[in-house]
């Protein structure tokens, strides 16, 4: 593939261009349908290409279209080089591409590698027999001494698996059982061994031959995992009365550091200032996203941090909501942006293919839509980092809302509700108030691109229900409006390539107990900006810092005209933001 941007020139001084560059996350299974089968695919990429140019981004990370049994759509790989034939093919994916390239945006790709399929030949090989020599790929362990293999309790330890059910799954061939994080068919590989870890680089810089500009690594946090150490194994703390946690012997063990440095020098070395690598680290604090994205340390240039995703969470996790208080999102976030003020970088995002949709969250997806996407859209993307729009974010798209059970299709959800009810945790209206809260098929339904029967989407039957919104809530009335949510992405996107302060300047939060507004100057490199959102459907005032009001220029707003100012406060209307820059 012809290389399509000017030479990066490794430059340390210089900031990297991925702190000027937006990021859109495509989840091709919802994107665009083009042969009817109701499933998204790569040709359909193509036929939409002109909506991503237009909206401005600089790079499109795809979720994971190599060929898989999609037991968790595609994030379950049985060949990391070929295209599924649901998505297409790799003349396809060239394409593809090559069409984005010509248009100046780079390509990222999903890289899944701390477990694969269960029909991977690698795990097939593995299963074979206790002396395959790729055995020791992945983590097999005998049942739990005084227990014959299968009996109920013989699971090496009592560990839950993300999904529901136990981290281990028997193999009937050989007795032993394998760990397996996620599904029972998504088995861990064990990175202790250098054999997997030789075969994953040699994968890796295969892609970045074909010409793609970067992976995003999912869960790469786990590759190294504590049970390592001597074999040791420990039950978890037992949450729900049925299994343990398995976080503290299965992620961020002590040789992840090391080995995201190996990947760096045996991968990246030579080519890594035109790439962007974003790791997803769930569980990760400050400190962890320090060492991860130090440029000194050779290891990622960004990660995806989960604690202000987690802040509706109750006790009982992504299905069991607590209302948001704002001050913990302001203090969460702006944690992330002093901690990785001096060294290191944030991806700031709200929404992706497993967080449900941020204006039905922090936002009110009824009356105030537009502006409560739009207000959210300006406070995020004013921060320090690299934002990711995550499809259907531009256009405001909201939760999906089933009323029933069986218009689920996720994994997760499905394997949750079973286990609810198999234990009768929660009644079936208890299960659907859970699922429409935190199932990750709210953010999958596809995307709405016009007001038609399967919303421009797909000519068949969808795999997941379309948003009956669709009527209104789409992609060709947003482009027409110009004060639309798409217009308004547009708009902060073209802000961040312009403006060094959005890019670089330094972040202080302003009113931190302040409860329903969320406000901060961005500082250093320009004139100083003021931003301030109202996260609320009443009118809020806010006092102005670094900025005079009766002089400052509105940047961006989501309303016709700037707020009002009384006694050197501004009103902010119902879900208002408001970006005011310093005169000079
Ligand atoms: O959404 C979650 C479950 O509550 C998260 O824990 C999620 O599983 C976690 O963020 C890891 O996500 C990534 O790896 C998973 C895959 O299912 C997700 O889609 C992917 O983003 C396993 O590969």
């Amino acid at each position: 593939m012809a290389e399509e941007f000017p030479v990066v020139i490794a430059d340390h001084e210089a900031p990297a261009w991925w702190t000027s560059a937006v990021v859109y996350q495509i989840y091709p299974r919802s994107f665009q349908d083009s042969d009817g089968d109701g499933i998204g695919d790569l040709r359909g990429v193509l036929q939409r290409i002109d909506h991503l140019a237009e909206l401005g981004v600089d790079v499109v990370w795809f979720s994971p279209v190599y060929r898989s049994p999609q037991d968790d759509n595609g994030y379950d790989i049985s060949d990391y080089r070929d295209v599924d034939p649901i998505f297409g093919s790799l003349a396809d994916l060239d394409e593809v591409v090559q069409a984005l390239h010509s248009r100046g945006i780079r390509v990222v790709m999903d890289l899944v590698v701390n477990h694969t399929s269960d029909e991977h030949t690698w795990f097939m090989e593995s299963r074979a027999s206790t002396d395959s020599p790729k055995r020791d790929w992945y983590w097999w362990r005998p049942p739990r001494p005084g227990f014959a293999a299968g009996e109920p309790g013989a699971e090496p330890t009592n560990w839950a698996s993300y999904f529901s059910g136990s981290t281990w799954e028997l193999d009937p061939g050989t007795g032993e059982y394998y760990l397996h994080l996620f599904s029972r068919k998504q088995p861990d590989l064990n990175w202790e061994n250098p054999a997997v870890r030789d075969a994953v680089y040699e994968m890796m810089r295969w892609w970045l031959d074909r010409g793609i500009d970067g992976f995003r690594m999912d869960v790469i946090n786990l590759i190294s995992k504590t049970m390592a150490d001597g074999g040791a194994l420990a039950d978890g703390v037992v949450k729900d009365g049925l299994y343990g946690d398995a976080w503290p012997l299965t992620a961020n063990g002590p040789r992840l550091h090391e080995y995201l440095q190996e990947m760096h020098r045996e991968v990246f070395e030579g080519r890594r200032e035109a790439l962007l690598l974003v790791g997803e680290t769930p569980g990760a604090t400050v400190e962890d996203g320090r060492l991860f994205t130090d440029p000194a340390r050779g290891e990622l240039d960004m990660v995806f941090t989960f604690e202000h995703v987690g802040l509706d969470h109750g006790p009982g996790g992504r299905f069991d909501r607590r209302p948001l208080d704002l001050r913990e999102l302001k203090a969460t976030l702006a944690r992330w942006q002093t901690g990785l003020k001096d060294a290191g970088w944030n991806a700031l995002y709200w929404c992706n293919h497993d967080q449900p949709r941020i204006v039905s969250r922090f936002g009110d997806d009824g009356a105030y839509r537009r502006e409560s996407a739009t207000m959210l859209a300006t406070v995020l993307h004013l921060h320090r980092g690299t934002p990711y729009v995550y499809q259907g974010e531009e256009l405001g798209m909201t939760n999906a809302h089933f009323a029933a059970l069986a218009e689920y299709r996720d994994i997760e959800s499905l394997r949750y509700a079973a286990e609810a009810r198999a234990h009768g945790r929660l009644t079936d209206d208890q299960l659907v108030e859970a699922l429409a809260f935190g199932s990750r098929d709210n953010a999958r339904t596809p995307v709405q691109w016009d007001d038609t029967a399967s919303a421009g989407f797909t000519t068949g039957e969808p795999w997941l229900a379309v948003n009956p919104n669709h009527v209104t809530v789409n992609a060709e009335v947003e482009c027409r409006d110009p004060a639309s949510v798409f217009h308004h992405y547009r708009r902060l996107i073209a802000l961040r390539h312009e403006d060094p302060v959005v890019r670089l300047g330094d972040f202080s939060l302003v009113a931190p107990e302040h409860p329903h507004v969320y406000a901060f100057t961005r500082s250093g490199g320009g004139p100083t900006l003021f931003v301030a959102g109202n996260f609320s459907g009443e009118p809020q005032r806010i006092g102005v810092e670094g900025v005079d009001p009766a002089t400052a220029g509105r940047v961006i707003g989501n309303y016709d005209d700037a707020p009002r100012v009384e006694e050197a406060e501004l009103v902010l209307r119902p879900w208002e933001a408001v970006v005011l820059r310093a005169a000079r």
